[in-house]
């Protein structure tokens, strides 16, 4: 049984170590969102909400999370009894609708918190299989093909799994094509961001000679017909991330073959129920999946490591190490990845990290706590 007592908002802005840039625009701080929960007896768990600043990725925004986590999200969880993290989904989407990053930053702590109380390891909670996951990179619009080239190079020597190229029009076959000369057999894959329409199918089937593991969402965020449509025209698969904003869009994807991989954030899902239901599903029709990320602190990544566990998550995921992202992370350990491209999956109470609260309230830039305080 679980039983809030409190929440606090924290956010905290952290200088990325590079820019990161997508197709929607370039990134150089992560304004970050995280969230203390508190129970009646003592017990505490941080989670985060992987909220943007700007709407670029979903409709979701730091700002509009906020207010529907104090407003709309924390008075139904606030002194309610659960019996188990998997019953608050329900309450959270009765008459209300979207808002998942919102509803997954206090839903996942709530697994966060049950796992705390059992005293065992997250992973465990939601049985988890592996003990370590393989982990992929993200890697950032560069300047030029050799720019891409050097990056994708030295990050295939530090171990990576999977390197994940971020491409938009007009900076595409070229770019993959440098780095599949350069790196003949390295596992690429590359990430659009919705920037492409139907119109281009004839530019991304030209990335079908790169043998890419697959391309992400390479058409509108909602959509799924036109995607069905262009997997009809490339041998690549396609993987979805925007367009899976819950179970039934996964189903959907399925159904109408819109794509054949899904990357699951859990933040974008509304949580650790849904991320699991998805999980299943495509477990049952023979859909590989695997972790994205949100560039989450280390408190974030905690989660996402956890979920990865699972024993359908069998792609790389965008797990990588505290230091690809931070001079210093919020948690201790830090996140680190061994020379196989492996993160652990830790075996602690809880989240399994530590984190810095003193280092938070430094860098907090606003705090609100919610109930009893
Ligand atoms: O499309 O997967 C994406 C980061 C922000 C918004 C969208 C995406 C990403 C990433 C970063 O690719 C993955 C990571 O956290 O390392
Ligand atoms: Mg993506």
């Amino acid at each position: 049984m679980i039983r809030l007592k409190q929440i606090e908002m924290i956010e905290i802005q952290v200088p990325l170590r590079e820019p990161f840039q997508i197709s929607s625009g370039t990134q150089h701080d992560r304004r970050i969102f995280l969230l203390r929960l508190a129970d009646f007896d003592g017990h505490e768990v941080w989670a985060e909400c992987v909220a943007t600043e700007l709407p670029t990725y979903t409709y979701e925004t730091i700002e509009g999370a906020w207010i529907a986590i104090r407003d709309w999200v924390a008075p139904r969880v606030l002194g309610v009894e659960f019996k188990e993290p998997k019953d608050v989904h329900p309450v959270l989407e009765k008459n209300f609708r979207g808002h998942n990053m919102a509803k997954a930053g206090i839903e996942m702590g709530l697994w966060g918190l049950d796992a705390t109380i059992k005293g065992i390891a997250l992973s465990k909670l939601i049985w988890g299989t592996r003990e370590k996951i393989p982990t992929g990179i993200s890697i950032g619009i560069q300047a030029s093909p050799e720019a891409l080239v050097e990056k994708a190079k030295k990050v295939a020597q530090e171990g990576y799994r999977k390197l994940k190229l971020k491409i938009k029009p007009g900076m595409d076959v070229e770019f993959v094509r440098a780095v599949r000369t350069a790196l003949p057999n390295a596992p690429l894959m590359a990430d659009a961001n919705n920037a492409y329409t139907l119109d281009d199918a004839a530019t991304l089937a030209k990335l079908d000679e790169f043998g890419l593991i697959m391309l992400e969402q390479p058409l509108d965020w909602c959509d799924f017909v036109r995607h069905a449509e262009l997997q009809k025209q490339l041998k690549t698969p396609i993987c979805l991330d925007e367009s899976i904003s819950n179970v039934d869009r996964a189903q959907d994807m399925i159904t109408l073959k819109a794509g054949k991989i899904i990357n699951i954030k859990p933040g974008r899902v509304g949580g650790f129920r849904q991320a699991i239901a998805i999980h299943d599903l495509c477990q049952k029709n023979g859909i590989p999946v695997w972790c994205g990320g949100m560039l989450e602190s280390g408190i974030g990544r905690a989660y996402n490591v956890a979920l990865a566990s699972l024993p359908n998550f069998s792609l790389p995921g965008d797990v990588s190490p505290s230091a690809r992202y931070w001079e210093k992370d919020i948690v201790s350990p830090e996140w680190t990845m061994d020379s196989e491209g492996m993160v652990t999956v830790p075996t602690g109470p809880g989240i399994g990290v530590t984190v810095d609260v003193n280092r938070i309230d430094n860098l907090a830039v606003r705090r609100e706590t919610i109930g009893a305080s």
